[in-house]
């Protein structure tokens, strides 16, 4: 086995706050690498990318679209990268960065089969029409209550990209993306977060999502086992992963660009991990969203050892099991 690190980093204005893009770096000075290499894992790290700051000036908004055409050329190259080395049959775990970096179609397109878990507090799933802007206060979330959240984040519409939803002028720039995930192939978890206009894409094309509420009433364990019996029932297509640390509460994961309260708990995300690993069908892995600008040093810290703690039990580690070697957990034996 082989586990190729890419890291990508984010442009500043696209999230909500900046800063997102050095969670990948926060990350690595955490060792995730030697940490990977410890649970018996064969670590390739191509380095940071950097990408030149594309000014506002020269990259104006298309339509409600903000940065277009800098985060096109981001994802554009990050999904280059990841399809290169999936194509060499590496497992690639992405580094964010916010979650416009999961506009990789290509990595999908190596696993036509693929199927995607989700977990975040958002369905990041608007489309360049559907995106609102709407006061922190009403969506739940801990900044300021008089904040305005402006509409036309592409991080909150990577599912719609892949889904090949909107297909017009306005997102020309991005139509590189290929439409490669069908509604049935992916599931959410965690969500508690949803915009109007989201609500109904879910309905209309019938995405399943479990959301708080569910975990609350079934338990994270029938969660994840419902969740894979929708996408996957009978455990033999791969699965690709895609971690928001919002996701966890914010009492777990302070330091995110759009956190929500009533969280999955420090178990709960690192469960979904173990149980994804278990089935041995992972092959692909994005952390994104760790904002080590955001909050005190304390918290930053906990949030970048969440981060990496989160990976490591995708890759294998069992926080709460001591016995199996990593070939015999990623055998299912
Ligand atoms: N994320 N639904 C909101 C929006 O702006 O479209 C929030 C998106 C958050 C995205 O956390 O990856
Ligand atoms: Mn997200
Ligand atoms: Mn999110
Ligand atoms: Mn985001």
């Amino acid at each position: 086995m082989a586990s190729q690190l890419r890291f990508i980093s984010s442009p500043k204005t696209v999230a909500p706050r900046p800063g997102v893009d050095h969670g990948p770096i926060h990350i690595v000075n955490a060792g995730i690498i030697d940490q990977l290499k410890g649970l018996g894992w064969n670590v390739e790290f191509g380095g940071h990318h950097q990408f030149e700051e594309v000014s506002a000036e020269s990259d104006p908004p298309i339509g409600k679209l903000k940065n277009p055409r800098l985060v096109s050329r981001v994802t554009n190259a990050v999904s280059n990268t990841v399809s290169d080395h999936a194509k060499q049959g590496r497992l690639v775990l992405t580094l964010g960065g916010d979650h416009s970096l999961a506009s990789y179609g290509n990595d999908l397109s190596q696993f036509p089969d693929a199927t995607v878990v989700w977990v975040d507090a958002h369905a990041d799933i608007n489309t360049p029409h559907t995106t609102e802007s709407g006061r922190c206060q009403l969506k739940g979330c801990l900044f300021p209550s008089d904040e305005l959240v402006l509409p036309g984040n592409i991080h909150g519409m990577p599912v719609s990209f892949l889904l090949g939803l909107p297909r017009d002028e306005e997102t020309a720039t991005l139509s590189w993306v290929p439409p490669v995930l069908k509604p049935n192939k992916i599931v959410y978890i965690g969500l508690r977060d949803v915009d109007a206009g989201e609500k109904k894409i879910l309905k209309d094309l019938g995405i399943k999502a479990f959301s708080m509420h569910e975990v609350d009433k079934y338990g994270i364990g029938k969660v994840v086992e419902m969740a894979l019996d929708h996408v996957n029932p009978n455990r033999d297509l791969p699965i690709h992963l895609s971690f928001d640390v919002d996701a966890l509460d914010p009492t777990v994961a302070p330091s995110t660009g759009t956190p929500v309260r009533g969280g999955l708990t420090f178990r709960e995300g690192h469960y979904i991990c173990e149980a994804i690993f278990e089935t041995g069908l992972l092959v692909g892995l994005d952390l994104v969203e760790v904002n080590p600008t955001l909050a005190d040093s304390i918290s930053i810290e906990q949030t970048v050892k969440v981060g990496c703690s989160l990976i490591r039990s995708a890759l294998g580690e069992f926080i709460t099991r001591y016995t199996k070697s990593i070939t015999e957990r990623s055998r299912g034996d």
